[in-house]
């Protein structure tokens, strides 16, 4: 191999929240390895494991290469024309015959994190217009974007703590240490945690277990699960009673509203359903009202419960109570480079209701979780057909075992993903986009929720293979077909009428920079060129920073802004101007807590491994290796009252379904709680993911269950999910 063969470029990792810079190796036109870029602005070099299998993951030989169709029941690879003119001929007489909202679509989680989908999941939305929109956001963050929505008036408007610059953090379900952040995009997590230990600030973890992020705390602790909503309005009443309203930003309103509604919350009140003591969470308080600044964040053990809205909701209320709303070493809102658009009104979810349970819609979506029964209840308005864009709601949602069957029982199913998988296997027609290091890359959405301001966009580190599409091509051309235009109508038409359309809201909306210009001037300037990268240059030209994509593309490792900064009153989007303390559903939904009863029994929580990601990538031989990944977590206690000792096999069982799973003893887990990660159960029929059917492990989401889901958002239940167990009988 000869010098010239070998090349190195640059790409930001796409596979979590944390957006580490990379550098890849290419020989002969081939990734080799992954290394951490040192020159990146933002991680400085970080990189972790699932990171370094980049290179392995966009050569993984079980990547779908080309289309699938069904052809008498057996997906057969077909080439691209015969790909649309099969999904025109599913789709079109199901929404002709039975109405747009007879076809469902779900977005998953790497949506976000991919440009071309991002830009195109809004014509998509708007070409398809069903009222059956689901994504992975209500089993995952729906709470905070309701929470935000109803303090600070726009449901993306998340204040993220100001990890370089607090000297306290109090973690509630989170465990950055592996997860590396969300709702907080912090390359190097651990870094900056090790980094707030050595100024000399402390750190206070809040989670059943203790994860790999307690052991690194100052104080740990274990709280029942789903408690959380609990304990924040605990604590929110004591910090009330000894500072009052003083150190409250001049920018908020309903103060009043929210110390009265917090009032009955004593702390020997909610001290038995938290399975705390009364003086830990006195002392949590305490804490709060000396350290200053001090940062309270909640993440996924937070949201994954029935009052995750309410916690979410607390957790800022007492930000703000703390004085550490808007704050450097607070909670601060980000900048990002391009434009957002915000504008000024009341927000409102409920706009309509799913058809079989009446489930509110929230930021136009409905609950994955009663997607099951839309398919599966005949009648007017039945969901008879879906379109899956990077999403595994097989093994990601509540009830897997109602959900498989219900995606079995769909007339027509279109899936955009890579990967033949639980999901996928129940396609007609499947569209796989490219692999990942055959895109460019800026994060639209990480860039509003990072710990600094910063922009950075690299180029494709690879040509697109030969005969393969790219992901906002096969985006253009459902919306072309959606929209009733001709099946043969090219992606780059779809496109000059998305850019002409975004053109001229960038140019007609006050918050942009762009405003009063002449939106075919805009075009101009920015060039014929189709596809994501134009879409993102008007974004970048219309945002507060005056910048555009070639300047951004020139400047090696991206651009640092800075700390973020405070924003308030600016950021609110509120009528009135001012962040809402005391949302009134909010008010009403928090006095009903205290009449639930006491919690009994096991409860089983979720967990994640470094070298998971959620359920896709088990199919890569370094990630999926290693001891029984998926063994049910006990305390000794709880296994020696049951006479269960480690290894053994024991049948876990909940209102919704049961599994065999072995034991592994730990003490890191409160009594009373189990766990087990999500996203295994692989190896089903008529999947084609060789690596993972090897290590298939078991579906937690067999157990939970999509029942009871938090009301005021629609996210599921699944963390804290009661279940019993038994020795399985041999
Ligand atoms: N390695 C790895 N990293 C990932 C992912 C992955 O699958 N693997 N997934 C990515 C995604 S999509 C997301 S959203 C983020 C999530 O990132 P995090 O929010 O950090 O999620 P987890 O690591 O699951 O941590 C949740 C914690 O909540 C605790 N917990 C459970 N129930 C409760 C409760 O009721 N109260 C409290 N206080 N704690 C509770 C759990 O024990 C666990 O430690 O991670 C991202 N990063
Ligand atoms: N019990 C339990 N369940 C959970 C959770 C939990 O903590 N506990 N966590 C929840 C959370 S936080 C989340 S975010 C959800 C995730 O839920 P989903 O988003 O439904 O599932 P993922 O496992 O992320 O699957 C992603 C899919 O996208 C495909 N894919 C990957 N990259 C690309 C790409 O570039 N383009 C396209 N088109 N497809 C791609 C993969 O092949 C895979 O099929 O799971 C949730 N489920
Ligand atoms: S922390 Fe996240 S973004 Fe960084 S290398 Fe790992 S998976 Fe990629
Ligand atoms: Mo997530």
């Amino acid at each position: 191999m000869t010098a010239a063969q070998t090349r190195t470029a640059r790409t930001i990792c796409p596979l979590c929240e944390a957006t580490c810079g990379v550098i890849i190796t290419l020989e002969d036109g081939r990734a080799t390895t992954v290394r951490g870029d040192d020159a990146d602005r933002f991680s400085r070099g970080f990189i972790c494991p699932k990171g370094a299998q980049l290179a392995a993951l966009n050569a993984d030989p079980d990547r779908l290469s080309g289309p699938m169709v069904r052809v008498d029941g057996v997906l057969t690879p077909v080439d691209w024309e015969t790909a649309f003119e099969a999904v025109a001929k599913g789709l079109m007489p199901l929404l002709e015959a039975h109405g747009r909202d007879s076809v469902a679509l779900y977005l998953g989680n790497p949506t976000v994190h991919n440009l071309g989908l991002s830009l195109y999941t809004r014509p998509l939305i708007k070409a398809l217009r069903t009222r059956n929109l689901y994504s992975a956001s209500t089993v995952d963050q729906m709470p905070k974007h309701v929470s935000s929505a109803q303090l600070f008036g726009h449901p993306d408007t998340i204040p993220v703590p100001d990890l370089d610059h607090t000297m306290l953090l109090v973690v509630l379900g989170a465990n950055p240490m592996i997860s590396n952040g969300s709702l907080c995009t912090a390359p190097d997590f651990p870094g900056r945690l090790k980094a707030l230990k050595a100024r000399g600030g402390q750190l206070i973890v809040v989670d059943p277990k203790r994860t790999k992020t307690a052991d690194f705390a100052d104080l740990h602790l274990a709280i029942r699960p789903g408690a959380d909503a609990l304990l924040l309005a605990a604590l929110v009443r004591e910090v009330g009673q000894t500072c009052g309203i003083s150190r409250l930003t001049p920018h908020c309103e309903g103060a009043d509203a929210l110390l009265e509604a917090v009032e009955r919350f004593t702390p020997e009140l909610v001290a038995g359903p938290c399975g705390l003591e009364a003086s830990a969470i006195r002392g949590l308080a305490e804490s709060l009202v000396q350290i200053q600044p001090a940062a309270i964040y909640g993440r996924i053990g937070t949201c994954l419960n029935p009052s995750g809205t309410i916690a979410s909701w607390l957790v800022d209320a007492l930000n703000a109570l703390t004085g550490n709303l808007d704050r450097p070493g607070g909670v601060l809102f980000s900048r990002p480079a391009h434009y957002l658009a915000r504008p000024r009104r009341a927000w409102r979810s409920g706009r309509h209701t799913s058809r079989v349970r009446e489930a509110p819609e929230v930021r136009s979506e409905l609950p994955v979780a009663v997607l099951p029964e839309e398919i599966l209840t005949p009648g007017e308005g039945q969901v008879r057909g879906l379109i899956t864009i990077a999403g595994n709601p097989a093994l990601s949602a509540p009830d897997s075992t109602t959900m498989q069957t219900a995606l079995a029982a769909l007339e027509f199913m279109i899936s955009v993903d890579p990967y033949l998988n639980e999901t996928t296997r129940h396609a007609d027609v499947i569209l796989p986009p490219p692999p990942p290091l055959s895109r460019s890359h800026y994060d639209l959405a990480f860039s509003g929720l990072s710990v600094r301001d910063v922009a950075r966009f690299t180029a494709a580190p690879l040509p697109v293979p030969d005969g393969a599409l790219e992901e906002w091509q096969i985006m253009a051309r459902l919306v072309a077909i959606l929209s009733g235009y001709p099946v043969a109508t090219p992606a780059a038409a779809v496109d000059g009428v998305v850019a002409q359309t975004l053109a001229g809201q960038l140019t007609a909306d006050p918050g942009s920079a762009l405003i009063g210009v002449d939106p075919k001037a805009v075009l101009e300037a920015v060039g014929a060129k189709p596809g994501p990268e134009r879409l993102l240059d008007l974004l970048l030209r219309a945002g507060p920073r005056g910048l555009d994509l070639e300047t951004l593309a020139a400047a090696e490792g991206g651009i640092d802004f800075g700390a973020i900064q405070p924003r308030l009153p600016g950021v609110v989007s509120r009528p009135s101007g001012k962040v809402n303390l005391a949302p009134e559903p909010f008010v009403a939904q928090l006095s009903r807590l205290l009449d639930e009863p006491a919690p009994s029994g096991l409860r089983l929580i979720g967990r994640r491994h470094l070298r998971s990601n959620n359920s896709w990538m088990h199919n890569l031989p370094k990630l999926a290796s290693g001891a029984n990944r998926t063994a049910l977590q006990m305390n000794p206690v709880d296994a020696a009252e049951r006479e269960i000792a480690g290894g053994d096999v024991v049948c876990i069982r909940s209102e919704f379904g049961s599994l065999e799973v072995t034991v592994e003893l730990t003490d890191r887990l409160r009594a009373g709680v189990v766990s087990l990660p999500h996203g295994w159960g692989h190896g089903q029929p008529g999947t084609r993911q060789t690596v993972a059917a090897a290590h298939p492990g078991v579906n937690c989401n067999v157990l939970t269950g999509g029942a009871q889901l938090d009301p005021l958002s629609g996210n599921a239940w699944l963390n804290g999910v009661p279940v019993t167990l038994s020795l399985a009988t041999p």
